[in-house]
């Protein structure tokens, strides 16, 4: 699949990095820009992706063993890229989705210790080569990450890690900015929500000029 027609951008970032609020804030930025856009999120973003969502946040007494979690996180994946992303795009809608692959990665390969090179094969078995055109990364020290999620309320499944598990996640995002950093906008999210919001417009007016000249605003 090609993306020719429309973008398709994701947001990452670990725990409390401030993703909601930024998510609402590039989908403001962009539909001031005129673009036609499709707002979605992983696990999720169709009714059996969400129930799927549902059951791989859920806290329960089983253990979720890790290659379970994995399959079930590129299942949502595979129903979510048919039913809502694959046709949106090809419609020349814009696609901004919370989380993407990227997470997959950082998550179920450096923070769970599953092999990358499977997780790189399931990619490929469910996506062929289509990956994000652009992804923006809110990079934030864990603890400071963690306290703001904390401070919402009540936790899911992931939230109850320990530390060294999101500081591996972390590590693991910035891995793969090095692996793709033409793909990636890393974000310094531990900022006051103003700076960051600076940064991101800065890097959203880059990604509109370089697109044809029917958006509002070019
Ligand atoms: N997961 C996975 O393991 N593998 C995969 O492949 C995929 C996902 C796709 C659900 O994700 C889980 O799925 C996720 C990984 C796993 N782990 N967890 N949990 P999620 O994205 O739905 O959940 P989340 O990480 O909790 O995201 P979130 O709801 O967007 O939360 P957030 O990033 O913390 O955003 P927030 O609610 O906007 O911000 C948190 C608080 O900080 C809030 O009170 C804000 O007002 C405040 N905030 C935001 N920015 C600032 C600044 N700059 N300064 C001060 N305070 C701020």
């Amino acid at each position: 699949m090609k993306t020719a027609m429309g973008q398709f951008l994701t947001v990452e970032g670990t725990e409390g990095v401030g993703k909601s609020t930024n998510m609402a804030f590039i989908e403001a930025q962009l539909r001031a820009a005129g673009i036609d856009l499709v707002v979605t999120r992983e696990p999720g973003g169709t009714p059996l992706a969400e129930q799927l969502r549902g059951i791989l946040l859920e806290n329960r007494d089983e253990p979720f063993a890790p290659m379970a979690e994995l399959l079930t996180v590129f299942a949502a994946r595979a129903q979510h890229i048919e039913q809502v992303i694959k046709p949106a795009l090809l419609a020349g809608k814009w696609v901004l989705s919370d989380r993407f692959t990227d997470a997959t990665f950082a998550y179920q390969g450096y923070g769970r210790g599953l092999s990358l090179s499977v997780i790189s094969q399931l990619e490929s078995m469910v996506q062929n080569d289509f990956k994000p055109d652009t992804t923006f990364l809110l990079d934030i020290d864990v603890t400071v990450g963690l306290e703001r999620a904390r401070a919402r309320g009540d936790l899911d499944r992931f939230e109850h890690e320990q530390i060294t598990f999101f500081e591996k996640v972390r590590s693991g995002y910035l891995e793969r900015v090095k692996q793709n950093p033409a793909r990636f906008c890393v974000v310094d999210a531990g900022q006051a929500l103003d700076a960051v919001q600076q940064d991101i417009r800065a890097h959203i007016q880059v990604l509109l000029s370089a697109q044809p000249h029917s958006l509002k605003g070019q």
